[in-house]
């Protein structure tokens, strides 16, 4: 049986201020998750998670299974659910605030790893659940209740430093092109192994980015050959490029550790348990 759309997203009112860009994406999502579905991957072997902000609220918005998380931890609690069972296919949603500020460390540390999971991240250069305070994507010059004169930092630049931390799938996407982000999302899930989507979303409330993006976004035909050239497509300013950036295949790390097992569904139970446990102990004594 083939899902419709009522069937991916939820009843829960959308309280997103009109023309967010979050719009397009949740949209690209609901699509992606069609037609992942097509290609075998259901509902029932899909597991989402969030991070905190506006973003977080995609949760609430998506007919899916899956565990609210905190603030820039939702990449740490989808690796524990494709490291208890390696059937799922995991994707989880963060904030630019949430996933290149607190998050960072574990993002990069997922990536290096090559945890088989999908983030899709959600780019608006501040942190707007809390009303716009200047985030590390932020342009130098950004003007929030926390940089009132205007941010002196310059933005960091989160693809270059998950490329450099050996990430084997770095995606960017724009909601303005909607059919394009939808495609862009079903590859990242279809690459096993680390892969991660940075979407360019407009604030409409605090960080209007519609105009710069329709005139400086431009479709890559094809991904960077190698990992210099994709560092250089993501450190261009003039363009900005989208489309998969850079797509390599490696060992997953769930694999790596336990090749053959189901943590979930090899479960001992617990008899087993127990005297797998007290025989260790015994031997210890
Ligand atoms: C550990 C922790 N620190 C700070 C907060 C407060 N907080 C909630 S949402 C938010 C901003 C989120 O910004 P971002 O991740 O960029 O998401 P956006 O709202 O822009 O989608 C902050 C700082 C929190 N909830 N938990
Ligand atoms: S504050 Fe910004 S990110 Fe949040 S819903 Fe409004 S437009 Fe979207």
């Amino acid at each position: 049986m083939k899902l419709d759309e009522s069937e991916v997203e939820s009843e829960v009112e959308n309280t997103w201020c009109i023309g967010c860009g979050n719009f397009g994406l949740l949209n690209s999502v609901k699509n992606a998750v069609k037609k992942l579905e097509d290609e075998g991957i259901g509902k029932d072997r899909l597991l989402i998670s969030a991070g905190i902000g506006c973003h977080g609220k995609i949760f609430d918005y998506l007919n899916l299974s899956g565990l609210y998380s905190l603030h820039g931890r939702e990449s740490v609690t989808i690796q524990g659910m494709k490291f208890a069972n390696p059937n799922l296919k995991v994707m989880a949603f963060g904030g630019d605030g949430d996933a290149y500020g607190e998050g960072l460390a574990h993002l990069i540390f997922a990536a290096k790893r090559n945890a088989d999971i999908t983030m899709i991240i959600h780019n608006n250069g501040n942190y707007a659940l809390t009303t716009g305070q200047k985030s590390p994507t932020s342009v130098q010059g950004f003007k929030g209740p926390s940089s009132p004169e205007g941010s002196v930092d310059e933005p960091i630049n989160p693809l270059k430093v998950l490329l450099s931390s050996d990430a084997g799938f770095i995606a960017r996407g724009y909601p303005g092109k909607m059919q394009h982000l939808t495609e862009v999302i079903v590859e990242a899930g279809d690459h096993q192994g680390f892969s991660l989507v940075d979407v360019l979303q407009p604030c409409v409330t605090f960080n209007d980015t519609y105009e710069k993006y329709n005139e400086l976004v431009e479709v890559l035909d094809e991904p960077a050959e190698t990992r210099k050239e994709a560092v250089e497509l993501v450190e261009k300013e003039e363009r900005l490029p989208i489309g998969v950036l850079y797509k390599e295949k490696m060992p997953v790390f769930n694999e790596k550790v336990y090749p053959e097992k189901n943590p979930v569904e090899d479960r001992m139970d617990e008899k087993e348990r127990f005297e797998a446990v007290k025989k260790i102990l015994d031997e210890k004594r």
